[in-house]
């Protein structure tokens, strides 16, 4: 089930006319160390009433874009298996009615990455690029699989490659599983766990990538598909997640 009651704006356009489809996952519960990302995709909708424009000179203007917001899903908080059972249900059910659409999904934690990719792997081929201060590489995380701390291990079985850009190497083991990747073929998901470059999430780390260095690279990129995930708004606010989310609606329009 989706709720639509925070939407970015009025839905113009129906889902199968849409160019751009937009959902949040409000889920959190796998956090491994401050809890609230599930504020994460109606804080950024806010972001767009208040400090996003709607016009980037590079990129174009928001009202030229056919997006279709599909509300947040409806997640079953405490229990990994089945939110990962909706958010999987819920991408086929939205790509079987707009095949064509650029799925864009916000979060929530990074966990949700695993079931867009599966349901998405199932109909397309492409490569996986992911930004992110974690590797996300760990097998498990105290014994558990679906960890927001695997998910890059996880995706790595259902593709065979991950490419993992901003990380530093949290074991030797790990280290050692990072220099076996392989850059991704094009066309790319791409996940962008937003602790890259921000500390208003629920992991923060004592370094950061660049912002508009990162924009320069994904902007020469073939993206089907993108997340925007681990902003955690109770942490604090960084406008940058929404101008992230306001580039890549942009980038998914031109
Ligand atoms: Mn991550």
């Amino acid at each position: 089930m989706l709720r639509k009651t925070n939407l970015i704006w009025e839905n113009i356009y129906r889902l199968n006319e849409a160019e751009i489809v937009l959902v949040g996952v409000p889920f959190d519960s796998t956090c491994t160390e401050i809890p609230g990302t599930r504020f994460g995709p109606n804080r950024i909708r806010e972001e767009f009433q208040v400090h996003v424009g709607n016009f980037d000179e590079q990129l174009g203007d928001l009202e030229d874009v056919k997006l279709y917001d599909a509300g947040n899903i409806d997640v079953v908080h405490g229990n990994v298996e089945l939110t990962h059972k909706l958010v999987y249900s819920t991408v086929k059910e939205i790509i079987e009615e707009n095949p064509t659409a650029k799925l864009l999904i916000l979060g929530g934690e990074h966990s949700i990455t695993k079931p867009i990719v599966k349901a998405l792997s199932e109909k397309k081929k492409f490569g996986y690029v992911c930004y992110d201060a974690h590797t996300d590489l760990w097998d498990d995380y105290n014994g558990f699989k679906y960890s927001h701390a695997c998910v890059n291990r996880r995706i790595s079985e259902i593709l065979g490659n991950v490419e993992i850009r901003g990380c530093k190497a949290e074991s030797k083991e790990i280290a050692a599983y990072l220099k076996r990747l392989k850059p991704a073929k094009e066309p790319v998901y791409l996940s962008i766990d937003v602790d890259v470059f921000s500390d208003k999430v629920s992991c923060p780390v004592p370094y950061s990538y660049d912002f508009e260095k990162m924009w320069s690279e994904i902007a020469k990129r073939k993206v089907v598909a993108a997340d925007v995930v681990e902003y955690n708004p109770l942490v604090g606010r960084d406008v940058r997640v929404a101008e992230l989310v306001k580039r890549l609606i942009l980038k998914f329009h031109s």
